[in-house]
């Protein structure tokens, strides 16, 4: 027995000297000193020697186990000490070496395009007044002398919440608010997102965005309407831009125009961008309906407005040559870094 414990610990020598972790030399020490160990057994086994051999074979068995016990403590521990300075030298940074600069965002191409047609206005002496996207249906069409049976109100057109909420179809609603909460003069733009059911295409989808404008006062006339817009065009398209109102019909202004701008890219020859007539249509406006001022308790023979709308997706597209209206939405980084 005696025999047998010498051997165990010359084989724990070899095997605790090779280990390579601290694992291993937890296996080493299961393998030997825990409930099934070899060691563990021998002791055990003790129970069957007389009394004198028990005594000397125990004494050699405790100093076995002892001497065993210290060399898996000093293996761990220098293994400990390795796997430190491992893990010192792989975290180890250097703090002489230059910073990774941070990826700094960009604008969206749309964000841009509102944030200029805004500037023209406000530098015109514009607020700009934001509303709920989620709106009454009167807000969105009653209040703006919408037909009870106007297309525009059909569920087919139109996001219906309840019967009477849905997802605003312009920014209108928001100037209807403004006319029911503010006195003449009234002189604001209203930007924002918009919902209709329109399949996506090239040149539709279910949101955009517009930017709408309403100038209320006593006064006001269709001079002003087109010398305010006349003014915006050419500081959004370039000095040399002529603008050009075309008889149109809105049920919220009475009488209604689209305008049109002079070609930017070819100044009116004819070219790709203007599908050669020279000309493009870029927003909508007219003389505000004084059915839409009774809403706000004006005196129509007092007051008169002008307003207008434009989408920004449109004047986007032309402005920067975009051809599919859906790169907007794509969040793709390649389309997006263009407009830095
Ligand atoms: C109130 C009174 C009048 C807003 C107006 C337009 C003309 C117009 C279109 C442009 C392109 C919508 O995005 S688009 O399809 N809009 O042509 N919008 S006048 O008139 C208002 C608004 C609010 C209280």
């Amino acid at each position: 027995m005696q025999a047998q414990l010498n051997r165990i610990l010359e084989d724990a020598k070899a095997r605790i000297s090779q280990a390579d972790s601290r694992e291993a030399t937890e296996e080493i020490r299961i393998s030997l000193l825990g409930k099934k160990g070899e060691l563990t057994q021998i002791l055990r086994g003790m129970g069957k020697l007389s009394p004198e051999e028990r005594k000397e074979t125990g004494q050699i068995a405790n100093k076995v186990r002892s001497e065993i016990e210290g060399l898996l403590k000093d293996k761990s521990e220098e293994l400990k000490t390795l796997e430190k300075e491992a893990k010192f030298r792989s975290e180890k940074i250097d703090v002489t070496e230059p910073g990774r600069p941070a990826v700094l965002g960009v604008k969206h191409p749309l964000t841009i395009t509102m944030e200029e047609i805004s500037r023209v206005f406000m530098n015109m002496g514009f607020s700009i007044v934001e509303g709920p996207e989620v709106e009454t249906v009167f807000n969105n069409f009653d209040a703006l002398n919408a037909d009870p049976n106007h297309p525009a109100r059909d569920m087919t057109d139109t996001f219906y919440i309840t019967d009477d909420v849905l997802l605003r179809t312009q920014t209108s609603p928001v100037q209807v608010r403004t006319l029911m909460s503010q006195k003449p003069p009234i002189k604001v733009i209203s930007p924002g997102r918009c919902f209709r059911c329109d399949t996506p295409d090239a040149t539709h989808s279910p949101m955009f965005h517009q930017v709408e404008g309403l100038v209320v006062d006593e006064g006001i006339t269709m001079a002003d309407l087109k010398g305010t817009l006349d003014s915006f065009a050419k500081q959004l398209f370039g000095t040399s831009t002529k603008t050009k109102f075309r008889p149109h019909h809105f049920p919220f202004t009475e009488p209604s125009a689209e305008v049109d701008v002079s070609c930017f890219k070819c100044g009116g020859k004819g070219c790709k961008v203007c599908k050669g007539s020279g000309w493009i249509e870029i927003l909508g406006c007219g003389m505000v309906h004084p059915n839409v001022l009774k809403v706000g308790g004006l005196d129509t023979e007092k007051y008169t407005g002008f307003a207008f709308g434009m989408g920004v997706e449109r004047v986007a597209m032309l402005k920067y040559g975009v051809e599919d209206i859906r790169l907007f939405y794509e969040n793709d980084m390649r389309f997006i870094n263009q407009f830095k």
